[in-house]
Formats: structure tokens, C-alpha cells, sequence
């Protein structure tokens, strides 16, 4: 045999089992949603759901992917709603229980939707808000860049970043802050797969959008792979009457499309006879089909060949960024295919029964890998999977972790603000030789002078693969920022787009499990604008990855900036976010104590990243004697002022206001003799500290009292609080709850203005006259 031959030959086998393969990927996904909503017993009469048909759209692809094309270092997010494809890869390489696929959907079960942190599967990326998944991995290319610049990563062993998403992906805004960025920064190794079955959840895709795509991502630097037909239709147009067939799909719009392959050989045949009749060969090439072979034909798109994949992907060498637009059939292969309902659409008992018969799958056989193959090919299929690159795949790294110092230096300073001093810390790292210093990496979107991370650029440099020159230095500009970029830079400087600035903070903080090596990530965010970026900010935290958000300025302390710039509710998201643990220091020293403790827990195994609200307010800073105070401001709150004990009488405040809670302290004195003022660092430490013990007592565990009861044990019975920050009051005011004490919270709950402090403490009532009033009302009356 000529060696072309032998290739050739090669291939097809290739071909035939990896089609085999997709079957069982069809079969498996839509067994476990079946089954987990049809024949696992229910309790609670709620609908379990599952994606059936978006499973099937893209078991080809998955399968082209997953058993050829995928190296071990690649790393994929998956489509969300194809989650059960992906479980069913592992269950074939043996990696996934059927007991944990029978619990999909269910406690401890396989999860809807890819979880790095619950499912246990290896999952590169979590995913299920749409849009983020895919846009994650093109950060995560820059990570990989950036860990290759600082020599912690050889070149060789880099991987592509793969995103596999689903058509309606595309309308969400956030891809394309993404692509711009990527286009900044010189993306490289990174493929998006789009499984275009131009359906979303509602409807079928707009038309209009045809050729869109590829124009978008071409003008960002992406090589953009159309995999519009399969080979059966690429054959069938070499035949006379093919070109005006292919015409035909060509201009057929999206929405007959779809009908016409939901209804099938008969419809497709009557439609093609009615308007292509009298062309030339198309009544032989439709006479040459049988209706099953029609809609064989009619729907034998790019993204349902096996071998049109395989040839696709094997030719994408190279490390440009890669947009492939496979072109699929929603519920393809199931009686649900095409059909505008079939996002959550699932097959009736008889129709899976048939499903399974089609397959040779016998009653009772259904979990079984191979059911109905034959021994000699279930062997042939067991070993392609076995020697398939993702079998090879090292499992995640448990990276060492960088050491932290004992302690960071207070910054100096009679009077100082909670940026100066967050600022100050760093640049005091930058310039040290501390490990810690060189894996710590700043991202700011735009905001990177205004947040006080310019001493560190200024030190550490600005990455970038090409060395770029600070041209106004050369020209002997003066300026306080030298934004020279090169390989070795540490800060990675975005443009004003929140959902990039959340997730490169994901990417990096996730370089650890992924690539092995631990980074530091310190991005910087003007407080209000958080809100902008808070779904990526939730998704980082859904997926553990580490990092440590600073939101300054914030509250209406920013007073010159006005309502549209003071953040109001941003005491309530660090309190509400789960795998972020928020503070809002006042002093320098608590500033350095809490970044550390963050530097420390944001490689702890079960820490998390950690979240600082600061502003740009310079107070007075407080003497201390000892380091007492400090084991309290990680926990949460601590006693600047201790009440005498059984006080009738606290203050508790947060962050900015302390210059305000003091003076209304000191001029309470003679009134309320005892009275106590409780720094709160962490309003979000105190309360899920004070939940979690609750949750121990009653679960039969150690009585041990949380530590805002210790502290506010300390009061008496009936004393009264007067809480106040510059943000919601609701952060605080649940500490009446914890004994029952009486309580005036203040705090905004109203837009900002313009003004001057003095004026904009006093309209929104944080100013000491309020809290020496709302004591009054408490404590006086
Ligand atoms: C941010 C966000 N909004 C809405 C949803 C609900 N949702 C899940 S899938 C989907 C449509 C997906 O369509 P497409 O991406 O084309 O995938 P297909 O199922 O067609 O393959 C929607 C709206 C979501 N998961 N995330
Ligand atoms: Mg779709």
C-alpha cells in the first residue's frame, strides 16, 4: 500500500471510531439528564432540567477535540449546558462514577454546569454565566505568556486556551471588552470554538449576523475557520445540481433551516423539489437519497464531521488566536433537532427507548461504556481512549507557596489615608528583595495613578512581551510615572473595561493549580465601579481563584467626585460574596497587618481572595502601645477604646469615619461613663464568624461563643450601639442582633453629591453631631 494510502486509510478508522465515540457522548449526556429527571425518585416536585439538545450539538465537536486534537497542557472551558458531555468524556477514560452521574443535578452529584470546586473531574474552568467562561481563557493565554516572560513557565510546555461556546455567547458584551484587550496585549494560543446551531434559548440567531463574526475577530487579529459542511455535503455539491443545493443552504435562513430538520427527510425533499425544480441534476441527486439519507445530507454540517473537525483543527498550527464557527444542529441526532423549544426541551421515554435502540443499547445496558458494540470493538474504543492525549493530562499543581513576611512595614506618617498607605506598602515590597515582591502582580483598569499603584509601576515596570519605551521620559518630560514596559514588568495595565480587570484578576489568581507556579494578583478598581464587574468577580470567586481587590476610592468620603462616583452598597457586596473576605481598615497600621494576612490567605489552603474598600482621606493615625489590638482587626472588629465593664453604652464604626466616631467618644465621656468605640475592620469576618458558630451549636459542635459576642459580651445586657460608616448602614446594623442590644445605625442608604466633607457629613448624617444625637436618642431619652 503507497504510504498516502496507509494515511488515508489510517483516517478513516480514525474516523469510524471517533463517530462511535460521539454516539456514546450523545447517548450518555442525554441518559443522565433523563435519568436524573425521569427515573431518580423526587422529592420536592421541582423540575431537575438538563440540556439534552445542547449536549448534542456539539458531541461532535467535543469528541474531536477531546480524543485527538487536545494536547495535556491545553485547558478548556466548556459551554456551559454541555456539562454532561464533558462528564461523560471522563466516565469513559474512568475518571467519572456512574453513581456521580446518576446524582447529576443532585447533592454531591455531577454538577449542571462545570465546577472546578465541586465537581470532581478534572475542570480547567468553571462556567455558567455565559460569556465569562470564554473570555476567561483568553486571560488566561496572557497568564501563561507572562509566567513563559518570567521565566516560570518554558516555552514548550505552554498550552492552548480553548473556549467551546455556544453561538448566543456571542451577544454577550463582555467578549468582545475581551477581544480588544487580546488584541493589546498580543493574544496567542487560544481557540474559540463556536458551536453555531444559531439558536439561543428564546429563538432562532438573526440572519444579519452571517459573516459578522468573522469580520469582528479578523479585524482583532483572530484567523477565523468555517466549518460550514461536512464532507457528505461537500460531496454532494461536486455533483451536477450541487452548486445550486449548496446556494440554496447558503441563503436558506436560519429559522426554515431549523423547521426543516426538525420535520425531516419528506419536508426537506418537498421544499428542495419545490425550489429548486427544473435545476439541472437535482432531481437525480434527490432520487439518490432516501428520506433518512436526505436529512443525513441536509444536516451534515461542518461541526457534526468528525473528519472535517479533525482535518480543521490539525490544520491550525500556529499560535494566532483561532475563532472556529463550526456550524451545528441543536439536538442533533435526537428527535429534538431543530426544534425553537429545544433549549430545555427533553425526550419522552419512548423517544430516548428509541434513541437507545438506534444505538443497539439494550435495556438495562444504558450505563454500560460500550453496550451493543461487540467485544472486538469495544476493545478498539477503549484503547483510542486510553491513548488519547487528555488521558495523559498531570493532574493540577499544588504550587509552594511564596513565603510572607513576618510582618510588612507600617508606613510613616502622622496623617495618612488608607490608600496612601495601601500605595506605600507596596512600594516598599517593590523595592524590597522579598520572594513575595516578585510573584505579586499588579492590574488596574485604567485607574492605576488614581489608585495610588503608581510607585509600584514606577519600580516594578509594566509588562509586556515587545519592550516598549516611555517615549516622554526620553524626551526628558518630567512626570511622576515611568511607565516603561518589558518582559519582566509586573503590572499588567487594562483598559477602562471592569469585566477584564475581574477576570485577569481570575486568570492570575487561578496560575497556581493551572500552571504551577503561585502569583500574587493586586488589582485596584475605583470602589463603585466594582458593581460593574460583578458577575466576573462572583465567577472568580465561584472557581477560587485567588487575588486581592482594592476598591478606592469609595463612599461619599470621594466627596468632590459626586453621586455617580460614590459607592453606596459596596459594604453589602463584600459582605454578600462568598470566597471573598472584605475589610475596611482606617489606619496605616491596619492597612500593612491586613495585606499581609492577605498575602498569607490568599495561598491558604481554604482561604480565599480578599477584598479592601479604602479612601483617600487622611486621618490622624493612633498610637499604639502593643500589638494587642491586631489578632481583633483580622477577626473583625477589636476595642479602640475598651467600655468598662457591664457599659451601658458602644460605638462602632468602619473605615473613613473614625475621626467622627473618636470625637463623638470623646465628647461622650462624661455622659456615658464605660462607653466603649469598636473598630470594625470586617463587618463580613464578624458576621459569618457569628454565623458559623450558630451553625456549630447547633450541629452538636463546640460551644464556643463567635467573636462579636465575646466583644459585645462585654456590655451590659440592655446597653445601647450606634453604629456608622460611609456606606450602607445595613452592614452594621445586625449587631443589635447579636445581644439583643439596642441599636441606631448610621450610615448612606441615598445617592451622593457634590460637596465638601463637612457639608456631605452632615446632609447624609455621619458627622459626630449625628452619632452623638443617635446616642442621645439610644442611651438619653
Ligand atoms: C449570563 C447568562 N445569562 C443567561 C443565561 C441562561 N442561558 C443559559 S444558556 C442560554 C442560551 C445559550 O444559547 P447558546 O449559547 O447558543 O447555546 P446552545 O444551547 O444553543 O448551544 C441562556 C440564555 C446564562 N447561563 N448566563
Ligand atoms: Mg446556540
Amino acid at each position: 500500500m503507497a504510504e498516502g494510502d496507509a494515511v488515508a486509510a489510517a483516517r478513516a478508522e480514525q474516523v469510524a471510531l471517533l463517530t462511535r465515540i460521539e454516539e456514546r457522548l450523545r447517548w450518555l449526556s442525554s441518559w443522565t439528564v433523563h435519568n436524573a429527571n425521569n427515573i431518580r425518585a423526587k422529592r420536592d416536585g421541582l423540575k431537575v432540567g438538563g440540556h439534552q439538545a445542547s449536549c448534542a450539538s456539539m458531541t461532535a465537536i467535543m469528541t474531536a477535540l477531546y480524543f485527538h486534537a487536545l494536547r495535556p497542557q491545553d485547558k478548556v472551558a466548556v459551554k456551559p449546558h454541555a456539562g454532561p458531555v464533558l462528564h461523560a468524556i471522563h466516565y469513559l477514560l474512568s475518571e467519572q462514577t456512574r453513581e456521580k452521574l446518576e446524582r447529576f443535578r443532585g447533592l454531591g452529584g455531577v454538577q449542571s454546569y462545570p465546577s472546578r470546586t465541586k465537581d470532581t473531574i478534572p475542570i480547567d474552568f468553571s462556567t455558567g454565566s455565559v460569556g465569562l467562561g470564554v473570555a476567561v481563557t483568553a486571560f488566561s493565554s496572557l497568564v501563561q505568556d507572562y509566567l513563559v516572560a518570567h521565566g516560570q513557565l518554558a516555552e514548550a510546555d505552554t498550552g492552548r486556551m480553548i473556549a467551546l461556546m455556544g453561538d448566543a455567547e456571542l451577544d454577550e458584551g463582555n467578549i468582545y471588552e475581551c477581544l480588544i484587550e487580546g488584541y493589546k496585549h498580543d493574544l496567542r494560543n487560544c481557540w474559540w470554538i463556536v458551536d453555531y446551531n444559531r439558536q439561543s434559548l428564546d429563538a432562532t440567531t438573526a440572519d444579519r449576523m452571517f459573516r459578522r463574526f468573522d469580520d469582528i475577530f479578523e479585524t482583532c487579529g483572530w484567523r477565523v475557520v468555517t466549518l460550514k459542511h461536512g464532507r457528505l455535503q461537500r460531496e454532494a455539491f461536486q455533483r451536477p445540481g450541487g452548486r445550486a443545493l449548496e446556494d440554496w443552504i447558503a441563503n436558506c435562513p436560519n429559522a426554515d433551516f431549523a423547521v426543516l430538520t426538525y420535520l425531516g427527510g419528506a419536508a426537506w425533499r418537498e421544499r428542495l423539489e419545490r425550489d429548486l425544480a427544473g435545476v439541472r441534476g437535482v432531481k437525480e441527486l434527490l432520487a439518490d437519497h432516501d428520506d433518512a439519507a436526505l436529512a443525513r445530507l441536509m444536516t451534515n454540517l461542518g461541526g457534526h464531521c468528525i473528519e472535517t473537525l479533525l482535518d480543521a483543527f490539525d490544520a491550525a498550527t500556529g499560535d494566532q488566536p483561532t475563532l472556529f464557527i463550526a456550524y451545528t444542529v441543536k439536538g442533533y441526532g435526537l428527535p429534538l433537532a431543530g426544534h425553537k423549544d429545544n433549549h430545555s426541551g427533553m425526550m419522552n421515554t419512548a423517544q430516548i427507548e428509541g434513541l437507545r435502540a438506534e444505538l443497539g443499547i439494550q435495556p438495562g445496558e444504558e450505563w454500560d461504556k460500550w453496550a451493543g458494540l461487540g467485544d472486538n470493538l469495544a476493545a478498539r474504543l477503549e484503547a483510542l481512549v486510553k491513548d488519547s492525549p487528555i488521558a495523559r493530562k498531570a493532574p493540577e499543581h499544588r504550587a509552594p507557596a511564596v513565603p510572607v513576611p513576618d510582618r510588612l512595614p507600617v508606613p510613616e506618617g502622622a496623617v495618612l489615608s488608607t490608600q496612601a498607605a495601601f500605595g506605600k506598602v507596596l512600594y516598599d515590597l517593590a523595592k524590597s528583595d522579598a520572594a513575595l515582591a516578585d510573584r505579586i502582580v499588579t492590574t488596574a483598569p485604567d485607574v492605576t495613578q488614581t489608585t495610588n499603584l503608581g510607585a509600584f509601576v514606577n519600580q516594578r515596570g509594566l509588562f509586556r512581551r515587545q519592550e516598549l519605551a516611555d517615549v516622554f521620559q526620553k524626551a526628558k518630560i518630567p512626570s511622576a510615572q515611568k511607565w516603561s514596559a518589558h518582559t519582566a514588568g509586573q503590572h499588567i495595565e487594562l483598559g477602562i473595561a471592569e469585566h477584564n480587570f475581574f477576570l485577569l484578576l481570575t486568570s492570575l489568581g487561578l496560575a497556581a493549580p493551572h500552571f504551577g507556579t503561585r502569583l500574587l494578583p493586586v488589582g485596584t478598581v475605583y470602589d463603585p465601579f466594582i458593581a460593574r464587574g460583578l458577575d466576573a468577580l462572583n465567577y472568580g470567586c465561584y472557581q477560587d481563584a485567588r487575588f486581592l481587590l482594592v476598591g478606592t476610592p469609595s463612599g461619599i468620603t470621594l466627596a468632590g467626585e459626586g453621586g455617580a462616583h460614590q459607592s453606596i452598597n459596596t459594604p453589602l457586596i463584600g459582605m454578600g460574596q462568598p470566597g471573598l473576605e472584605s475589610f475596611e481598615p482606617a489606619f496605616a497600621d491596619e492597612v500593612a497587618l491586613l495585606m499581609r494576612w492577605a498575602f498569607d490567605h490568599m495561598q491558604a489552603d481554604g482561604g480565599s481572595s480578599v477584598y479592601l474598600r479604602l479612601t483617600t482621606r487622611q486621618i490622624e493615625q493612633q498610637p499604639r502601645t502593643d500589638d494587642s489590638w491586631e489578632a481583633g482587626a483580622i477577626a473583625g472588629a477589636y476595642w479602640l477604646r475598651p467600655p468598662l465593664p457591664g457599659a451601658k453604652a458602644a460605638i462602632a464604626y468602619s473605615g473613613a469615619v473614625a475621626p467622627e466616631a473618636l470625637a463623638a467618644w470623646e465628647e461622650l465621656q462624661d455622659d456615658l461613663p464605660g462607653l466603649g468605640l469598636l473598630a470594625v475592620t470586617s463587618p463580613d469576618r464578624l458576621h459569618r464568624d457569628w454565623s458559623a458558630a450558630r451553625a456549630a451549636r447547633w450541629q452538636g459542635g463546640a460551644r464556643t461563643p463567635s467573636h462579636i459576642e465575646t466583644l459585645l459580651g462585654e456590655l451590659a445586657p440592655d446597653a445601647g450601639l450606634v453604629t456608622v460608616l460611609d456606606g450602607s448602614p445595613a452592614a452594621l446594623s445586625w449587631l443589635g442582633g447579636v445581644k439583643g442590644h439596642r441599636i441606631s445605625p448610621l450610615g448612606t442608604d441615598r445617592f451622593g453629591q457634590t460637596g465638601d466633607l463637612p457639608d456631605l457629613y452632615r446632609t447624609y448624617r455621619l458627622d459626630t453631631h449625628a452619632i452623638i444625637d443617635a446616642a442621645a436618642e439610644l442611651f438619653l431619652a
